[in-house]
């Protein structure tokens, strides 16, 4: 059955996209970038900053808030906009991703996944129609489905199981959400890791199933670029062209780039705030680390130009210094100018797609990340 589109496409150019996507807590223009905000909180930001840095949505995650503090508890405290104070559009990843990477004794049935906490060991189930559940409670506006993501490289065998298994359970969460309030969204998740084959088969798939929109899973995960870029362009052919598509847990400031450039249009990633953690920095000239020696005399901040506050005002051995001493100051600074790059340069793709400009500005902003630091 044919579900409700919440998406408008406004403008292409080549197979690059610019729409908007409503939901119930508002409009996000595409392409997005959903910074993580894991446990409830962003971290090293706080939610004023993410609205400022110009982000119209931001992911959650089931695993770890079904864990701490509970699904039922963030209900009874009115869901998690009200809860984390963002009132903004919220889109919760399924937690078949995170048991796999976080979760200890795992285990993969036609049922769902059974994992142990990795907080405090307690034994649970997870379901596609308990995560669907959980994603309810938590008042997600956009809602995943279960999926098994298989690390690569990895066998055809494991591969394609996965694919028909993740597919079944996409069924199974279809079917939980139905009764969910019509402005409410669900997406399919196409796995099929570094075959084109079984890519296309998951994506029809689930096109036949029938979602609000489509994520391309199981990419980022072992793969050089090129392969992940490979498999968006085997994939995008066999997704619904007027549903958003949505790249999970991508990635670098040029996969975005790239991905966009071949017809995505949502991504999410720690990378901004974990790297600010870690003393990096990106920047128009590439990623800088904040760390080395060179910055310790340096009086420039990173870049004057920038509309972020904490770009223009602190010098590059201010930052160095706090990195170097380990102040929790230097995490946010850095988390925040990260996240408010990746929300410029996500800006400055959609206008260069409505304006028809898209390959230009592709070629002038590598050309930029190539020259470097100056
Ligand atoms: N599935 C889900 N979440 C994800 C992924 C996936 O394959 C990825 C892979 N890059 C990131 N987050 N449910």
């Amino acid at each position: 059955m044919s579900l409700a589109n919440h998406f408008e496409l406004l403008g292409r150019d080549g197979e690059a996209r610019t729409g908007l996507l409503t939901t119930p807590h508002g409009a996000v223009r595409t392409p997005a970038f959903m910074p993580v905000g894991t446990q409830g909180a962003m971290k090293g930001l706080h939610w004023r900053e993410m609205r400022d840095a110009g982000t119209d949505i931001v992911l959650g995650n089931t695993y770890h808030l079904m864990l701490r503090p509970g699904a039922e508890r963030i209900a009874e405290l009115g869901g998690l906009q009200k809860f984390t104070t963002w009132d903004g559009p919220m889109l919760t990843d399924s937690g078949g991703f995170q048991v796999m990477s976080l979760a200890q004794l795992r285990k993969v049935k036609e049922q769902g996944v059974t994992f142990r906490s990795h907080i405090d060991g307690t034994a649970i189930e997870l379901t596609p129609e308990r995560a669907v559940e959980v994603q309810r409670l938590l008042g997600s506006d956009i809602a995943m489905q279960l999926d098994e993501c298989v690390r690569l490289p990895a066998e055809r065998s494991d591969i394609e199981r996965a694919v028909q298994l993740s597919l079944r359970w996409a069924e199974r969460s279809k079917r939980a959400f139905e009764g969910a309030p019509a402005a409410n969204m669900l997406f399919g998740i196409v796995q099929g890791g570094d075959s084109p084959e079984l890519r296309r088969t998951s994506a029809r798939g689930l096109t036949e199933i029938g979602f609000h929109g489509y994520a391309i899973g199981g990419l980022a995960v072992g793969e050089p670029q090129a392969v992940m870029l490979a498999m968006i362009e085997e994939t995008i052919p066999s997704m619904p062209a007027d549903r958003p598509r949505y790249l999970m847990g991508v990635g670098t400031p040029d996969d975005l780039l790239e991905a966009v450039a071949r017809g995505i249009d949502m991504f999410d990633c720690v990378m901004p705030t974990r790297n600010g953690r870690h003393g990096m920095a990106f920047t128009r000239f590439g990623q800088i680390n904040l760390r080395n020696a060179r910055h310790a005399n340096d009086p420039r901040p990173l870049d004057e130009e920038s509309s972020w506050p904490a770009s223009r005002n602190y010098s590059r051995a201010y930052l160095h210094h706090l990195v170097r001493s380990g102040e929790t100051l230097g995490a946010m600074l850095l988390s925040g100018i990260n996240v408010a790059y990746y929300q410029n340069l996500m800006q400055a793709m959609r206008t260069a797609i409505t304006e028809r400009n898209f390959q230009l500005f592709r070629e002038r902003t590598r050309g930029d990340w190539a020259r470097g630091d100056i």
